[in-house]
């Protein structure tokens, strides 16, 4: 229970303007009563956290200074945006916070007013900052339009397009680079280095006195040192700013300045509000700010599960089996110590991947490349062109940026890249930006690829060896997030027939087709059928490329009714390849096609959503029940 009395200013806050007439005292409580309100809220119902700390002072200084929502903020990601979110009156709702019918967890326009841009996936925000920018200098209105991008998403290449683009068109744009040395993990920003150089080089801070003096001398003086700077050479420019490399896309370049010194935030907005053209304000942060375990851990407190807020240890779940992803990662060591060949390349989650096991075992051999999906593509792909075999283990979500890279630099080649798409399916409370629901269709298109799926963590370790040993092109294995199933694990590797499906079990009412996780559900939906006297054949089909011909051959021969179970839309994916092939030899059986439906699904429990789709068992086999009794009647 949240003890409201605590917090005398917090609750009386209902949106930005409330905020707006307090005093630099009170808008310096608000900020401790809003860490506050995290801990207790978070503590309790888990979610996004350390970000979120970290930009507490920055979201109470951009709605105090900035006309919200008129003016319009954009923040990148979006999991950071809590203190946003409990100032945008959605502070009752924080403690339903990504789940089902809840808050989510990202941004979201239908959400509130405030949401600007919807976000989930990274590096978004600069671009579509400049588009409302623009749109707000055609349409003639002055709306001040902010970015707020971290150094964890300025890794991805868009933001630089992005760049570039308002530095052609001098567009009026803010963008705060919150800068906290963190992705999820340490971030891996090549320009941390520069700016620490930059930033220590005591001419710098000499310089800087006069030019950047953030408490209120901001004056045409500085203005007019930076210019003649900017006509010096390269080597004292940059000893004058350590923005340079930003000034050179355009942007006028303000800080660094401490994120969490709220009176310093709001006076440089103050000053920069007004001022035309693309303009970066770096800001300093510590993620976790104010919460001691958040800050000395803070890539555990990046999202949190249930903690004990006294000592910040989660609260345990007993009695889970190991998760696909460090089943995955277990496997990818065991076989690069027997093939020197193998490499693992993550885009910036090597605990979400499970490929923090190779940074471990194999530091040489593994790539933490930046949130940059598509560039880890075409890297693989030119490491294959040299006899190198990359493993790219991204979630099925965000491995979306790489489409084209998938197809121009590796399948077209015909090069062999093995892709490892965790969090297929539905992942539960992060939602619709993070659902794993399209991987199925749109590698399924793909000429030349393997698509495969496995039942359990054992076929997922024989799938692994299986791809790293194909080697005429790229192979894709998917599998859910969360736990495995626990079933016994061979520690010697088997090769599968690329292309073979297995039987798992015979029957002659119904044949049930099922692919990866869903194999599990086939089986449990198999023996209630059982129960009702219905006989049912499961199929684990592995592969959705190339599909088992020969097997759909002998079960169209065998069966009245077919089933197809998938946790990837109905469009195009594992069922569709099932009736086009149906289609294509002109068989007339009764296809039921079990998926996701074609519409984007929200957050809540893995559980929850199956139900509510009608994927889960009981569904199915209720559906699959009056089928076969409606055909033997
Ligand atoms: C395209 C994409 N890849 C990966 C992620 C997973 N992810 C979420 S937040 C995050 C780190 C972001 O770091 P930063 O922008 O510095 O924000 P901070 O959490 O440090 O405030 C990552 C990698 C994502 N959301 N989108």
């Amino acid at each position: 229970m949240i003890d409201e009395s605590k917090y005398k200013i917090l609750f009386k806050v209902d949106s930005p303007k409330d905020i707006r007439n307090l005093s630099m005292t009170e808008l310096k409580s608000l900020c401790s009563e809003i860490r506050d309100y995290m801990v207790d809220v978070i503590s309790e119902v888990g979610g996004h956290f350390g970000g979120g700390l970290g930009t507490v002072e920055l979201t109470v200084a951009l709605h105090k200074v900035f006309d919200t929502p008129n003016d319009l903020i954009v923040w990148d990601t979006g999991h950071q945006a809590y203190p946003h979110k409990i100032l945008t009156g959605r502070r009752d709702k924080l403690g339903t916070i990504r789940q089902l019918n809840g808050l989510s967890g990202f941004l979201k326009r239908t959400e509130s007013e405030y949401d600007a841009f919807g976000a989930g996936h990274a590096t978004t925000s600069i671009s579509a900052a400049l588009g409302m920018a623009e749109a707000s200098r055609i349409q003639g209105s002055n709306k001040k339009v902010i970015a707020v991008i971290g150094d964890g998403a300025m890794t991805g290449g868009m933001a630089y397009e992005a760049m570039n683009n308002a530095g052609v068109k001098s567009s009026n744009i803010i963008v705060v680079l919150n800068d906290n040395q963190m992705s999820i993990a340490p971030n891996v920003w090549q320009f941390h280095n520069y700016f620490s150089e930059m930033i220590a080089h005591p001419d710098y801070n000499k310089f800087k006195g006069a030019v950047w003096d953030l408490t209120g001398k901001l004056d045409s003086f500085g203005d007019r040192i930076r210019k003649v700077a900017n006509r010096l050479e390269r080597g004292i420019k940059s000893v004058i700013t350590p923005g340079i490399l930003f000034e050179a896309l355009g942007f006028r370049y303000f800080g660094p300045i401490n994120a969490h010194n709220l009176q310093q935030v709001i006076k440089l907005f103050e000053h920069i509000k007004n001022l035309n053209g693309p303009i970066l304000v770096h800001v300093l942060s510590e993620k976790g700010k104010g919460y001691t375990p958040a800050e000395e851990h803070s890539q555990k407190y990046h999202a949190a599960t249930p903690f004990d807020k006294i000592t910040g240890k989660a609260y345990k779940v007993a009695g889970i089996a190991p998760s696909y992803t460090s089943i995955f990662g277990k496997a990818l060591v065991e076989i690069a110590v027997q093939n020197t060949k193998v490499v693992g390349i993550t885009a910036a989650m090597p605990d979400g991947t499970g490929m923090d096991y190779m940074q471990k075992e194999f530091p040489n051999r593994y790539y933490d490349v930046g949130i940059a999906e598509e560039h880890a593509v075409t890297f693989a792909a030119g490491l294959a062109t040299q006899g190198i075999i990359p493993v790219v283990a991204v979630y099925s979500s965000f491995l979306q940026r790489g489409f084209d890279q998938i197809i121009h630099d590796v399948a077209l080649q015909k090069l062999h890249v093995v892709f490892v798409l965790d969090r297929a399916g539905l992942v539960g409370a992060d939602g619709p930006t993070h659902h794993g629901s399209f991987d199925l269709s749109y590698l399924r298109l793909i000429p030349d690829i393997v698509v495969m799926s496995p039942k359990d963590e054992a076929e997922l370790r024989n799938m692994l060896f299986t791809a790293v040993n194909y080697e005429k092109g790229p192979v894709a294995i998917r599998y859910p997030r969360g736990s495995a199933l626990g079933v016994q694990i061979d520690p010697n590797f088997t090769c599968l027939e690329v292309g073979k499906g297995e039987v798992v079990s015979q029957g002659k009412d119904v044949a049930i087709l099922a692919i990866g996780n869903m194999v599990e559900y086939a089986k449990l939906v198999g023996s209630k059928l059982e129960d009702d006297k219905i006989s049912s054949a499961i199929m684990n089909m592995r592969f959705v490329k190339p599909i088992d011909y020969k097997l759909l051959d002998e079960v169209a021969s065998k069966f009245e009714n077919i089933v197809t179970i998938e946790e990837s839309t109905i469009v195009g994916g594992f069922g569709s390849a099932v009736t086009e092939y149906f289609s294509d030899k002109n068989y007339k059986n009764n296809i039921v096609r079990f998926a996701l439906p074609d519409n984007f699904i929200e957050h809540g429990t893995q559980d929850e959503l199956h139900k509510i789709i009608g994927l889960d068992p009981e569904s199915i086999y209720t559906k699959i029940k009056s089928l076969v009794y409606k055909t033997n009647i």
